[in-house]
């Protein structure tokens, strides 16, 4: 397998220096916060798997519509031409659906390289095993570490043309400003030629979306709380789980779907040495699931340099994978 090692894997001192650092400013904060980026330990990872496969989760269920069943539509917004291109899939994971789309490319004989980009090389190495055995035939190389720093790489690997993916409505785990900058910074690291396709949870009836993220289950509510938990084992933090309480809100009018923990009693926590004092009813906010207007999409289109090529939508016009040049 063709594995770019990223300097800064999560399993090195920096990337917990960077951890630590981000945790205990989050949480020196007024109002606290913690970033949802940090929820994908393996149990996080488990927890998500669990998420995806609820019945009222229905944005994978939504995106999978469109991959399996608008595969040609995809293929003639994405890829133009007969030239060769690189596909890139930012945070690809087990890649469940771009491989619907890898899997008609092969079919058509299109001329491309596979680049799953993901934090985690253990991951990675799972999709390789899966890809080559299922698709013997692909060619991939696959890219271990930070999204911008792995594009880079990609593109001193090969000047073809690139396809860059980022599907799941990851991009909705970003507050609108940071998906600005996100866009645009895409944007730079892209020429004209190329093509970006976004997944972008669209606004529904609030309830559908309320009941997507509270779950009576309590999946959700345990996906958050393990945040704790992996403070707890790797920055030697004392949390006592059962005095907070997962709390979910949507917003119908900024379309902002939000976590938060809460804190049942007043309490001091410690991390390490440093003491992280709650009040009764203080809350952290853990996490952002953006939905989104077409308009929104137009503004955040503009905004960060890009035209909008095409948009394909599920069948119940929940979901929209937004094509971008
Ligand atoms: C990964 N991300 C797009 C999910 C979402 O819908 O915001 C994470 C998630 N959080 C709670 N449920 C799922």
């Amino acid at each position: 397998m063709n594995v770019q090692l990223d300097p800064q894997s999560t399993t090195d001192n920096n990337a917990v220096d960077h951890f630590r650092s981000d945790i205990l400013n989050g949480l020196s904060n007024t109002p606290k916060k913690l970033s949802s980026k940090y929820f994908y330990d393996k149990i996080g990872d488990h927890l998500f798997q669990q998420i995806m496969a609820m019945p009222s989760y229905y944005l994978t269920r939504c995106e999978l519509d469109i991959f399996k069943n608008k595969t040609d539509e995809l293929i003639d917004l994405l890829i133009p031409g007969d030239e060769p291109f690189d596909l890139i899939e930012l945070g690809a994971g087990d890649a469940m659906k771009s491989t619907y789309l890898l899997e008609q490319l092969i079919r058509k004989g299109i001329n491309f390289t596979y680049m799953p980009i993901d934090i985690s090389g253990n991951i990675l190495s799972i999709l390789h095993q899966k890809l080559s055995s299922q698709l013997p035939e692909i060619k991939i190389t696959c890219l271990e570490g930070d999204y911008f720093e792995m594009l880079q790489k990609a593109a001193s690997l090969s000047n073809r043309r690139k396809v860059v993916l980022f599907l799941g409505s990851n991009i909705g785990n970003m507050t609108l400003e940071e998906a600005e900058d996100f866009c645009l910074h895409l944007n730079r690291n892209l020429s004209p030629k190329d093509r970006v396709l976004i997944g972008f949870d669209l606004m529904k009836n609030p309830h559908t979306i309320l009941e997507a993220y509270n779950d009576k289950e309590g999946i959700t509510a345990s996906f958050n709380l393990n945040l704790l938990t992996r403070i707890n084992n790797e920055l030697g933090g004392n949390f006592d789980l059962k005095q907070f309480q997962h709390y979910q809100t949507y917003d119908p009018v900024s379309g902002a779907c939000r976590s938060f923990l809460i804190s049942l009693i007043s309490q001091d926590v410690t991390i390490d040495n440093t003491k992280i004092s709650f009040e009764e009813n203080e809350w952290i906010d853990m996490e952002i699931s953006q939905k989104f207007s077409s308009e929104k999409i137009m503004e955040l289109a503009q905004k960060s340099g890009f035209t909008i090529t095409g948009n394909i939508n599920d069948s119940k016009k929940w979901f929209v994978d937004s094509i971008w040049q």
